[in-house]
């Protein structure tokens, strides 16, 4: 992310005005500005690649641009925001944790100027009392399921200070993004290329540390596989070739597995890649990874979380059988479909020892993307709500799980990060990796485990307090 004062000033050419239809109550349609802030310091997912395509935001301006003129501004790609906010009616930004101060910075500034502004995103989900401090309305949950009531209040200059759906929709009433408006010759090349597409939303099950089953609801929804394929399609189609990668935004695409199933079966001989978040469980059934690699799966993203079942246990993650681990990772890897695994640290179950298990653990099974993370409590989760007396500070630009917001039981905060960093350099170590990947075949695998050995050689415990 380029410092502030060097990124380009926006210039009316590079907007995307559209035309849209007049108001109901015949005032001029309200204009709309679309704000993706910048996170506060480069994230790893964004050191070694560009910054993904801003689904959640798009899906606001496929609505907004129905009945308003919009521009849309994503502040991870260089493109500025207005001091000045006089061109606009309404200003709507998304946030997360990690982004949301500059998001509510934006969000203040554009207050003061009279403008109206609305607030969505998981950050606002989560916390929609400091979030209203900052806006005119606070948008909870899925901008799909409130938007009829939405629309009109903006238009007549109603707002109400929240909006939170009664019921979801099913999936199957919502339309698809339209990906054209970010498809504009100044953003060519500025994202990364994978397309990310939703399969399914909600979650169930409840894990005190997680903020899905607040944002997407508590029952799992599924769209239909024709609605998914009619989806690829049209990306085939408006950027002319099939050859596409994909990445299921999905917390988790396997939950229901008729849906999983014949999606998968439909999806042979599209020719597209993809990738996408799956239950451990599900992958002990030898045959899902084969039909997975048929269907163009190519990376598949695990989480072991951790290799000690009481810090499992400490999760409620009750799908993750420790003793089945290496069984899934033979069953994934025996098609050719690599693993991206999550692993997370800093648990007040985790001692020295849970990292040594982890090393031998990624180097046995020879994993070929090893992701780490530092257990963080989120906002608004009954986790968070829990850890609050032991939380070190509410700087919220450091909930990005790469910062120790708070020490562990059984680990002091410096052997907490030395046996981080250590992992770290031993995993991404030259003989780590020769170990793990395949030289003779290089790829994309290989050259972001070359790109994280060199991360990995900087590391100082002080980057993550
Ligand atoms: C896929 C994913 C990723 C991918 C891609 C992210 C992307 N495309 O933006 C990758 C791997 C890159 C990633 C990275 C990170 N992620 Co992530 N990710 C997800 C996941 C599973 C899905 C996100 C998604 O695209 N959903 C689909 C879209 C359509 O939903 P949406 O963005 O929420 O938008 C909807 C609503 O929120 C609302 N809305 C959104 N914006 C706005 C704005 C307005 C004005 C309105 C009215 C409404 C509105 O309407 C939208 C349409 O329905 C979520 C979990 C989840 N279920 O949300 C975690 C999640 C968002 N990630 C999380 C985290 C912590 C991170 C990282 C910080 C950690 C890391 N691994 O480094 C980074 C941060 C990256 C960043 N730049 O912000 C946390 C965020 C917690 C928090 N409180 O902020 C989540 C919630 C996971 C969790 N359960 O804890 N992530
Ligand atoms: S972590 Fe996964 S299983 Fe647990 S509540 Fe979140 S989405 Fe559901």
């Amino acid at each position: 992310m380029p410092p502030v004062d060097s990124m380009r000033l926006a210039s009316a050419s590079d907007l995307p005005l559209l035309v849209s239809p007049p108001s109901r109550n015949g005032s001029p349609p309200k204009r709309w500005l679309l704000v993706h802030p910048r996170n506060p310091a480069r994230l790893l997912v964004e050191t070694f690649s560009k910054p993904s395509l801003p689904l959640g935001l798009l899906m606001v301006a496929t609505l907004a641009q129905q009945h308003f003129p919009v521009t849309l501004r994503d502040e991870r790609i260089g493109e500025s925001v207005p001091e000045d906010f006089s061109a606009y009616d309404v200003v709507a930004i998304t946030a997360r944790t990690v982004n949301v101060r500059r998001a509510y910075q934006i969000a203040d500034q554009a207050l003061a100027q009279g403008r109206r502004v609305i607030l969505g995103g998981v950050h606002p989900t989560m916390q929609p009392d400091e979030a209203r401090q900052h806006a005119s309305a606070v948008v909870l949950g899925e901008i799909e399921s409130v938007w009829d009531e939405l629309v009109a209040d903006v238009q007549h200059d109603t707002l109400k200070p929240l909006y939170q759906a009664q019921t979801l929709k099913p999936l199957t009433d919502i339309e698809h993004a339209d990906f054209e408006l970010l498809r504009t010759p100044v953003r060519q090349g500025k994202y990364a290329f994978r397309i990310p597409l939703v399969g399914t939303k909600g979650c169930p099950v409840g894990c005190t540390f997680c903020c899905t089953p607040q944002i997407y609801g508590k029952v799992y929804r599924t769209r239909t596989p024709e609605h998914v394929i009619a989806e690829i399609q049209y990306h085939q189609a408006r950027l002319g070739r099939r050859a596409l990668h994909f990445s299921f935004m999905d917390d988790n695409i396997s939950a229901r597995s008729v849906f999983i199933e014949e999606l998968l079966e439909r999806m042979i001989g599209l020719g597209v890649r993809w990738n996408a978040n799956i239950s451990m469980n599900f992958l002990q059934q030898p045959h899902i990874p084969e039909l997975a690699r048929r269907a163009g799966c190519e990376v598949l993203n695990i989480g072991f979380e951790s290799l000690d079942p009481e810090t499992i246990k400490q999760m409620g993650k009750g799908s993750n059988r420790i003793g089945m681990y290496d069984t899934v990772v033979a069953n994934v890897q025996r098609h050719g479909i690599a693993i991206q695994g999550y692993f997370i640290f800093g648990l007040d179950t985790d001692t020295e020892a849970s990292f040594a298990e982890t090393y031998a653990f990624i180097m046995r099974n020879r994993i070929e993307m090893p992701v780490f993370t530092l257990a963080t409590p989120f906002p608004g989760t009954p986790w968070y709500a829990e850890m609050q007396p032991r939380l070190q500070h509410k700087n919220w630009d450091k909930y990005d799980v790469q910062h120790s917001v708070y020490v562990p039981a059984k680990l002091d905060q410096e052997r907490l990060l030395t046996n981080y960093i250590k992992l770290y350099r031993e995993v991404f170590s030259w003989r780590g990796i020769q170990r793990r990947l395949n030289w003779n075949r290089p790829s994309w695998v290989t050259l972001a485990n070359v790109g994280i050995h060199f991360f990995a050689q900087r590391l100082k415990p002080q980057q993550f307090v």
